[in-house]
């Protein structure tokens, strides 16, 4: 492992005194000419919060989250559409029928980036746009909202990365064979790929596969309740949510061999939003145990392992018993396909420590007052940025992996005031430290090279409807005005000076 941040003896108030300049030339290895003493002083920078000049600075989107124009040249529904037709699924009743109305407001988004800085922009494509009975005929219609975002994206200087799907499958598969419980959506996802990448692939080089097969497979599959996710299908043993699982894998695997089909030159990554494990102090011990935990407990050892190394997790598998999914031969390898990097989605994680159990480690409950954000879930774990790019590396001995972070961000209130402004310092504070934890990732040699804030704009929360804002730029829904929050002008300085401010 390379380690950049190596300093020799250096005087303490060279150390605390020095410029960002000073510190960032520290790190590069060193200052000529900066006063020493033979005194036993801090050998590593550990922190200097700065960035690599090729870093990707960026900010994502979903389609169904910002997209709205539900009907527009011959769209047909998703499954998202229905779920918020079923009373009780979403709050006030919210719908993506017009969103951000982002199918029309494009080009005033992509000026928005632009003011940002961003340099990369991640968004997702709607399979029932573009394959809108999610099999057979393309719907030409569709697609060439795509290719006119790129288009706008790319004349403004903007490297467009787009997912293929972030949870909009279409109703008419659903309808047909239940979706993701049925095998047969990994060949249907493979051939919309295929028409995607082989109209837009030309243009657009970075795909992801699938956003957080988490989400609509655990989330949107329940034994025993209705679930907090599309479809929201309540089924009758877990095995069956394993079953769903397994086909995303499966999907994930052939849309890369279809992608690396129909472009040549095609960036192929996919998206997890895997759990991050801290060790509650850094003793070798506990780091022991934050590996051993992020490769056994389920989720991680049900789809990232898989993914990255082309088998579940055995000890995941043990536990699971007669839940584990019917697997078919040649299944693995297919799933395991080479990746030119791996997105991570991070929001929080778990604190770990080492234990005299058979696992040899326990997770720890965080307590009430645990700092948190302005949603019942996302508590606060700034390191969990920073363990989560680390164990890649260090559990999967995953060390050439170039890992970037395809969403990172947070809720806050965000209240308007008189004057038009919105001071969401909640959210800045949350995403500086995050941040940090970035660049000490990069400042010890691990591989992550960009960064996606969720989200560019308010959006579409899913089931907590539009009351739930994580953008940096405030959306009137009623007369669809964007309004950049202090986060904005934050993140917009940080990019331009490269380094955590
Ligand atoms: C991401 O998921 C999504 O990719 C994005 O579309 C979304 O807008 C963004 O986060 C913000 O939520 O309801 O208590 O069971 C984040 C991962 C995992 C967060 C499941 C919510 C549900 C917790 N999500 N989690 S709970």
């Amino acid at each position: 492992m390379k380690k950049i941040g190596q300093l020799g003896p250096l005087n303490r108030r060279a150390f605390f005194g020095a410029s960002s300049g000073t510190l960032a030339a520290l790190a590069a290895g060193g200052l000529a000419g900066a006063p020493r003493t033979s005194q036993a002083l801090p050998r590593v920078l550990v922190d200097a919060g700065s960035f690599p000049k090729n870093f990707w600075w960026g900010a994502a989107t979903a389609s169904y989250q910002v997209e709205g124009a539900a009907n527009a040249d011959g769209r047909k529904p998703s499954v998202w559409d229905t779920f918020c037709r079923t009373p009780g699924r979403v709050q006030n009743g919210d719908t993506g029928d017009v969103a951000n109305d982002h199918y029309h407001l494009y080009k005033e988004d992509v000026k928005l980036m632009v003011e940002l800085g961003i340099k990369h922009y991640r968004f997702s494509i709607s399979w029932p746009r573009v394959v809108p009975e999610g099999r057979g005929a393309v719907n030409e219609k569709g697609m060439d909202f795509y290719k006119r975002l790129v288009d706008e994206l790319l004349d403004h200087g903007i490297t467009p990365h787009a997912t293929l799907f972030h949870w909009d499958s279409p109703q008419a598969l659903e309808d047909k064979y239940g979706s993701w419980r049925s095998r047969e959506i990994a060949r249907d996802f493979a051939d919309y790929t295929t028409a995607v990448v082989s109209r837009l692939g030309d243009k657009l080089k970075h795909w992801m596969t699938i956003n957080e097969i988490f989400c609509f497979t655990f989330m949107g599959y329940g034994v025993g309740k209705v679930p907090k996710h599309a479809p929201g299908t309540i089924v009758q043993k877990r095995k069956e949510v394993l079953q769903t699982v397994h086909h995303a894998l499966l999907a994930h695997g052939m849309s890369c061999q279809a992608i690396r089909a129909a472009s040549k030159d095609a960036h192929v990554s996919t998206v997890v939003n895997f759990d991050s494990y801290i060790p509650v102090v850094e003793t070798p011990e506990n780091i022991e145990a934050a590996k051993k935990a992020f490769v056994a407990e389920e989720h991680n050892g049900t789809v990232l392992v898989p993914i990255l190394t082309g088998a579940y997790n055995p000890q995941a598998i043990e536990k699971l018993g007669p839940d584990a999914a019917d697997v078919q031969p040649g299944d693995m390898a297919t799933i395991g396909q080479p990746l030119d990097a791996l997105g991570f989605n991070n929001y929080c994680g778990s604190y770990v420590r080492a234990a005299q159990n058979a696992r040899g480690y326990e997770t720890l409950p965080l307590p009430k007052g645990y700092p948190h954000m302005h949603t019942d879930w996302l508590s606060c774990v700034p390191e969990a940025l920073y363990w989560g790019v680390r164990l890649v590396t260090d559990a999967l001995g995953k060390k050439e992996l170039p890992i970037y972070i395809s969403e990172n961000g947070c809720a806050s209130e965000d209240v308007v005031t008189k004057n038009g402004e919105v001071f969401d310092l909640d959210r800045v504070m949350y995403l500086r430290s995050y941040l940090r934890n970035a660049s000490r990732a990069i400042a010890e040699g691990y591989p992550l090279i960009g960064y996606f804030l969720w989200s560019l704009m308010d959006n579409f929360e899913w089931s907590y409807g539009y009351n739930t804002r994580f953008g940096i730029t405030y959306v009137d829904y009623k007369t669809q005005q964007r309004i950049p929050k202090q986060s904005f002008r934050w993140y917009q300085q940080v990019i331009r000076a490269g380094r955590v401010l």
